[in-house]
């Protein structure tokens, strides 16, 4: 008896922290997540964002970054993602000033069998440090436990962290405080072994912040994000040596179109493809310091400069069939037919619906993994009060038709099934269109 209950707990707790996100961008929807350092380690790839809340009364400042506590997230593909739960707390750290709701952008990384955890935030003690200083927290398994030092970093004073090791094994660890400043730390990865330095050459006018150090081939990549105009970008330069001096090289990703004014970010390649994984506010359009966690492809150019990455919903990986496809997330959307809102304004964690609204428009979600095994049905989540009639293609506008749903009138959601008219093996790209010019709303689509 206790057996089975013992059982349930835990196959509700698996389930609890399991589903955190099946999602494409925003990566996770189940919480505000922000900052996202990204590291694969054993082959998964592990993700330690910030953790946006809301301000309460006697929980941070309202109006501001509130934040106190970290998870961390994996995933085998990139798109299933599993939040392993909280891993470190302010009011566990013994420096940290209680209550201070500033767990700002943390870093991760692993030597000689140990991983280390690296956040910002503000210390008790003021007199001797005023600002935020950096602390490391040691686990053995990427997923904690975390046990933190009991002291921050001596000589460091500043925000975001970012380790990086090179193939020497010299670590260097680099923050931001104003300018970015880096230095080598000891073997033990917890103390400075070197005197802070500025890194130059970069901009010297508007905020830098948040840098990400990375090598590829012979070049040193020092990624940050900068406001150039009024809200920040990323931008990148390049080095042959770790500490610089760096020459600005470009802009990664441009402000963001909807206002939010931190993007913060890290790169890494992952199955022979690099990832730019990034912030937004897609979770809170309003307030921009609730923010989302998501991922785009990254190319370089042959002689080593980063193409600048347009930001998508759709994201990375592919997505299997058998799952709710959120073809709101999608890749391409007809202009002027086709819309997206939130399910329910009142509760964004909810996520989005696609909306065609009467004039036959159509949306297209790139990279559904149909398998090798024949589907007989698909599934739609959908609402339309007048009734509608929508289509399902594979590959394109004129390619072959899926299958044809026939929506029943109504004002509530319902799952209306349809049977295939054929089945296509492997990857495919889905377009959805409405084919009456009555408004019809789409949730989610998937194949059984
Ligand atoms: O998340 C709080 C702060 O906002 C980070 O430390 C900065 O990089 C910016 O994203």
């Amino acid at each position: 008896m206790l057996r089975h209950k013992l059982s349930c707990i835990l196959t509700g707790l698996a389930g609890l922290l399991g589903s955190a996100a099946r999602a494409q961008n925003p990566i996770i929807t189940n919480q505000f997540t922000a900052d996202p350092t990204a590291r694969v380690f054993n082959g998964r790839v592990y993700v330690y964002p910030s953790h946006d809340i809301r301000a309460a009364p006697g929980r941070g400042r309202a109006g501001w970054f509130v934040m106190e506590d970290y998870h961390v997230f994996s995933s085998a593909n990139l798109t299933d993602w599993t939040d392993h739960g909280v891993i470190v707390t302010q009011n566990k750290v013994p420096w940290v000033k209680p209550d201070s709701y500033s767990m700002w952008a943390p870093d991760c990384t692993y030597r000689n069998g140990k991983y280390y955890f690296y956040f910002p935030t503000t210390p008790k003690d003021t007199t001797s440090s005023k600002g935020f200083t950096i602390g490391v927290a040691v686990a053995d398994k990427p997923t904690g436990p975390f046990v933190p030092q009991p002291l921050p970093i001596k000589g460091v004073r500043g925000i975001d962290p970012n380790v990086f090791i090179d193939q020497d094994g010299q670590a260097y660890l680099y923050w931001s405080q104003g300018n970015i400043y880096g230095a080598k730390l000891k073997e033990n990865m917890l103390e400075l072994a070197s005197e802070p330095v500025t890194l130059g050459e970069l901009p010297t006018q508007g905020l830098k912040e948040g840098p990400y150090v990375f090598k590829r081939n012979a070049t040193y990549y020092l990624t940050y994000p900068h406001v150039a105009n009024k809200t920040e970008r990323l931008e990148y330069a390049t080095s042959t040596s770790p500490l610089g001096p760096f020459k600005v090289q470009g802009v990664i990703m441009d402000e963001s179109p909807t206002g939010c004014w931190t993007n913060h970010h890290s790169i890494l390649p992952f199955k022979n493809q690099w990832y730019l994984f990034y912030h937004h506010n897609d979770l809170s359009p309003a307030f921009d310091k609730n923010r989302s966690v998501r991922i785009d492809s990254l190319f370089f150019e042959p002689d080593g400069a980063i193409r600048k990455v347009v930001p998508t919903l759709r994201g990375v990986g592919l997505t299997d069939a058998r799952q709710k496809i959120q073809l709101d997330r999608y890749s391409q959307l007809s202009p002027g037919g086709a819309s997206v809102a939130f399910l329910d304004t009142a509760n964004k964690f909810q996520g989005w619906k696609t909306v065609f609204n009467g004039s036959q428009g159509w949306v297209r979600y790139n990279g559904v993994a149909f398998g090798t095994k024949p589907l007989r049905t698909v599934t739609m989540r959908v609402t339309a009060a007048a009734g509608a009639t929508v289509q399902i293609r594979v590959d394109g506008a004129s390619g072959p038709v899926l299958a044809q749903v026939t929506v029943p009138k109504g004002s509530r959601w319902q799952e209306v099934k349809a049977p295939l008219s054929t089945f296509k093996p492997g990857t495919h790209t889905l377009v959805v269109s409405a084919k009456t010019t009555m408004p019809v709303e789409i949730d989610w689509v998937k194949f059984d």
